[in-house]
């Protein structure tokens, strides 16, 4: 029988148990070894492990694509807001450098460098060489942060081209290195020192990720948003790169107080009372924490956390919260008789225009749900529910001129969903039938199969002539829009009922919005919103996309959503015509087409302003052509992503959308607001 490796494979249990029992010489073997089946050298069976992460590296941490990427740095730093929490590191350095290398550097107590008794080797060597080798190594305690996978740092080491890591633990300075997972040398003293921390520097593998390079603010926003939720800690990032230098100190004593100011400034909202109100509480070993604010806005921005790993999902801790909110309203508003005694807010009119995040962490997280991120530990709703209601309430009796502000403005919502209401009924009523008569400008397609149908949101009526005559009758159905829309980020769902410009498309869509959304009533398969690439044009792309972000989300969350792509260039040269949709396309086929061209042989380029300016014929098989077109897929990877979105660039605040656009060019190039 041959020891170490049989540890190897059912290590994880045991290695995530204290350090006081790792340091027990007397292991008990029988519970770690299983004696019939012959298991190889022990070396091997450590490398077997990460080799299977290097086989399937997607089931460790999700893709290879940018978010895995960024992901390996996650796993790292993790581990010092471990050592954060643990009450012993105060400042994270995270350097990107030269080539794209990852350096991440804490002041804490340093990585356990003492031989792990089970597998004779030091503990940090563990951490890197053995699958799911987390957990503590200290006394005192526990691993509560953690990616979204939370797979450790042997992980980001099987994946890395090279990993060094470097302990000081006040006497000495340790050193080891790794080479795609594999121990290159032992770990050894390189000198003397009086300073304590971790240090580890990788090069994610080129062989494995589709691209190794970093992107400054995918890895501001996470780690900003650690910074907050660990209040006091200094998360500094810094940019070294050739053509790079930037960094960015985040620092926040007020922790996630300072995450709702954060938001509500970035944002353009208008808060409608001077601080956020902030509580904390625990029981049982688990805390919670809470900061919220009502802004002018007429949308809820509500973001959630376990162990500091976000749950878009929401779950246990946001149903507590939401729960707590609107009992606690409820009994003040009847309390004071601002409310009849009939009256009732919803929990949806309690939350209108709040800004507020819900942090809480506990031991056995369970994360549930289609993307594993529903927190779904029951006692968490009974901790934050309770301790929410006491808090709330206790705020509202203490400050009765903010009670009553957040009271009228749950007031004016619940009254503006009761107008929305009998808005809806009247216009049920006046067309004598259940679904409402389809508007008069669409021009509906003859087939009835709808997923394999098309309704295009046309700009102007022009346009919308030429894509009339132009398109395939059977499947496309032609809505024109003109005029001033609606603004749905500056209006509630009232004003939405009756709105002249937005109605047209919810009837035509034929599923309903807000509450009653109904997506097994849409009436086609895909929604193209087809506009000029001038601003005009992306001004009225930005507002239909807002307004089905905000009151028809599953639609655009199953994938319905399109923007056509009409071509700005035409190139021709006899009967052979190309459409090019940017310059360098133009380029390139004036090359293909005119090979041998000289300084003066005269090429015809003609340049589309706008879709009116293409003839049906054009229309149809540069941009509507099933066979031929380019249409961009509406995605909402990211709510939040997209909820930030919308809010600045609808928002009524000048300064953040201008700052917006400056910091996300890439994303918003066509939206030139
Ligand atoms: C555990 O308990 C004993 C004292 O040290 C504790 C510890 O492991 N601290 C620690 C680990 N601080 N920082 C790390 C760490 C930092 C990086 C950048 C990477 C990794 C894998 C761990």
């Amino acid at each position: 029988m041959k020891k170490g490796m049989v540890i190897i494979l059912e290590n994880y249990e045991m290695l995530d148990e204290d350090v006081q029992e790792m340091e027990e010489q007397d292991v008990q073997e029988q519970a770690i070894v299983s004696d019939t089946q012959d298991y190889g050298g022990e070396q091997i069976q450590v490398l077997e492990g990460l080799e299977a992460v290097r086989k399937r590296p997607g089931m460790y941490i999700g893709s290879t694509g940018e978010k895995g990427l960024h992901h390996l740095v996650y796993e790292i730093v993790d581990n010092s807001i471990d050592e954060t929490l643990a009450g012993f590191c105060k400042h994270i350095d995270v350097d990107i450098l030269p080539g794209n290398i990852i350096k991440v550097t804490d002041d804490g107590r340093g990585i356990p460098v003492g031989i792990q008794p089970k597998l004779g080797i030091p503990a940090v060597t563990v951490v890197f060489t053995v699958l799911h080798a987390g957990g503590k190594f200290g006394g005192g305690g526990y691993k509560v942060s953690g990616g979204l996978h939370g797979v450790g740092a042997s992980v980001v080491n099987a994946l890395s081209e090279w990993l060094e890591v470097e302990v000081c633990d006040g006497e000495n300075r340790y050193y080891q290195r790794f080479e795609r997972g594999k121990t290159v040398d032992d770990l050894a003293v390189v000198g003397p020192t009086s300073e304590k921390g971790t240090r580890v520097a990788f090069k994610a593998d080129g062989e494995i990720f589709e691209s190794v390079e970093y992107s400054f603010e995918i890895l501001e926003k996470r780690l900003r948003e650690q910074a907050f939720l660990n209040a006091g800690l200094q998360i500094t990032l810094n940019d070294k790169r050739e053509s790079e230098s930037r960094t960015e100190v985040m620092h926040y004593e007020g922790g996630i107080r300072s995450f709702v100011g954060f938001i509500n400034k970035t944002r353009g909202l208008e808060a409608l009372h001077p601080d956020p109100i902030y509580f904390a509480g625990e029981r049982n070993g688990s805390t919670a924490e809470v900061a919220l604010q009502y802004t002018d806005s007429y949308y809820e921005t509500l973001l959630s956390f376990a162990n500091n790993i976000e749950t878009p999902e929401g779950g246990t801790h946001e149903d507590g919260l939401k729960n707590a909110l609107r009992r606690a309203i409820n009994d003040y508003g009847h309390k004071q008789n601002i409310l009849k005694e009939k009256d009732k807010v919803s929990g949806e009119d309690t939350r209108e225009g709040i800004v507020c995040i819900v942090s809480v962490r506990l031991t056995d997280a369970q994360f549930e749900g289609q993307t594993k991120t529903k927190l779904g530990n029951s006692e968490i709703r009974t901790l934050v529910e309770q301790l929410s209601y006491e808090k709330i309430s206790t705020f509202l009796e203490e400050n009765p001129a903010t009670a009553r502000i957040i009271l009228d403005k749950a007031l004016t919502a619940s009254r503006a969903r009761e107008a929305a209401k009998k808005a809806r009924e009247a216009t049920r009523r006046k067309t004598g039938l259940e679904g409402a008569s389809l508007p008069g400008k669409l021009t509906d397609c003859s087939s009835k199969d709808r997923m394999s149908t098309e309704l295009f949101i046309v700009e102007g009526d022009s346009a919308g002539g030429s894509a009339k005559e132009g398109r395939d009758a059977n499947i496309q159905a032609i809505l024109p829009l003109w005029g001033k829309m609606l603004n749905v980020e500056r209006a509630r769902i009232d004003k939405v009922y009756g709105n002249d410009k937005l109605m047209p498309v919810v009837t035509a869509l034929g599923c309903g919005i807000g509450d009653e959304f109904d997506l097994s009533k849409l009436r086609y398969g895909k929604v193209v919103i087809m506009a000029d690439a001038d601003v005009d044009g992306s001004h009225i792309r930005t507002l239909l996309l807002t307004f089905f972000f905000r009151y028809m989300r599953p639609l655009i969350e199953h994938g319905h959503v399109y923007i056509a792509q009409p071509p700005l260039f035409k190139v021709s040269r006899g009967k052979k015509v190309r459409y090019a949709f940017d310059e360098k396309q133009r380029d390139a086929f004036v090359k293909e087409l005119y090979p041998d061209r000289t300084e003066d042989t005269k090429v015809p380029i003609q340049r589309y302003k706008g879709l009116g300016e293409m003839n049906p014929q054009q229309l149809w098989e540069t941009t509507m052509d099933p066979q031929n077109r380019t249409m961009l897929l509406v995605e909402m990877e990211d709510a939040a992503a997209a909820d930030e979105i919308f809010t600045v660039l609808m928002g009524d605040k000048v300064g953040p959308r201008r700052e917006f656009i400056e910091a996300n060019a890439k994303y918003v190039v066509n939206l030139d607001i």
